[in-house]
């Protein structure tokens, strides 16, 4: 009885330590990232002698770049077994029908809890640069919050965490995030089996934290390489990042481009404009001999016949008053 119970359990484990099958891997693989759905097909498309794990495969293949053969070649199970986000490729038109943007421009985010793997302030600062990439091109601005239920959560967790999404232990899936509306909607999780970094070991946190926060915002994945919003990640300097010109029209089509302070003159130097690379308005206007500045978080400031120095009061009180990002 022993000895069965043994081989039982001996056979059990043997299961398990058999690498899985690479197209049942590629079955999971575009299950999840490509809608790819066996039991919904079987009854539909194969009676219409179609191929639909090789349709979804060469979908799979278009959206990469690869070399589009149907085929689960090389080149395609390497770019599947690349670290990469969560959120699908191609979306359901019921998941499709559920992305929005926020209405509001003024955000708030609360990192929930911190990986053991970084310095508190490294992951504090990765996440106040991710926002800052995002804010800089938009009217967005974003808020960190200490305590209750923020627009944007952003956490750590292993394996299930409460939101059928489990994540998949080292590598795999990084991280993913819910495009914006109430509730879990806008939130950004990371997988803490991941190695997080400010640097070049492991992930580093700063980009992936850009990529979530694209979709938080609600930008989808991006087929251009050059795309921070690319599915696959991929290390750059986080010092040199730059949004591709295809993030940000993206984002601009979905909420518009950052409003800068006009034009100061030269009575003005710029080293006097203490904040001016952080100044901005939702809306400038004139109404008469009115200048009409307007924030949807602030009431609207006016002032007549703006001298110099009334430029520089309304500077200094905006700078005062604008301490979010
Ligand atoms: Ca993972
Ligand atoms: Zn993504
Ligand atoms: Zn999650």
């Amino acid at each position: 009885m022993t000895f069965l119970v043994l081989l039982v359990v001996w056979q059990v484990s043997a299961c398990v330590a058999i690498p899985i099958n690479e197209t049942e891997f590629a079955e999971r693989y575009l299950t999840k990232y490509y809608d790819f759905n066996e039991d919904r097909i079987q009854k539909t498309d194969w009676k219409a002698n179609r191929n639909p794990l090789e349709e979804k495969v060469q979908e799979m293949q278009q959206f990469f770049g690869l070399k589009i053969t149907g085929r689960l070649d090389n080149q395609t199970l390497v770019t599947m077994h690349t670290p990469r986000c969560g959120v699908p490729d191609v979306q359901s038109l019921r998941a499709a029908a559920g992305t929005t943007t926020w209405t509001k421009r003024h955000l708030t985010y609360r990192i929930y809890n911190y990986t053991p793997d970084m310095k508190r302030e490294d992951v504090d600062h990765a996440f106040q640069k991710a926002f800052h990439v995002w804010s800089d091109v938009t009217p967005l601005r974003f808020r960190k919050v200490y305590t209750g239920e923020a627009d944007i959560m952003i956490l750590f967790a292993s394996r299930a965490h409460g939101d059928y999404s489990p994540f998949d232990g080292q590598g795999g899936t990084l991280a993913h995030a819910f495009y914006p509306g109430p509730g879990i909607q806008g939130d950004a999780h990371f997988d803490e089996a991941e190695t997080w970094s400010k640097g070049s070991q492991g992930t580093n946190l700063f980009l992936v934290a850009v990529h979530e926060l694209g979709h938080s915002l609600g930008l989808k994945h991006s087929n251009n390489p050059k795309s921070i919003m690319y599915p696959s990640y991929s290390y750059l300097n986080p010092n040199k990042f730059r949004l591709s010109a295809d993030d940000i029209n993206s984002i601009q089509s979905l909420y518009g481009s950052s409003v800068k302070a006009p034009h100061l003159g030269n009575p003005v130097s710029p080293s006097s404009t203490v904040c001016q690379q952080s100044l901005n308005f939702d809306a400038v206007t004139t109404v008469g001999d009115k200048i009409l500045f307007f924030n949807d978080r602030y009431d609207h400031f006016h002032s007549q016949s703006m001298s110099c120095d009334t430029w520089l009061n309304l500077l200094a009180f905006y700078c005062l008053l604008s301490e979010d990002i």
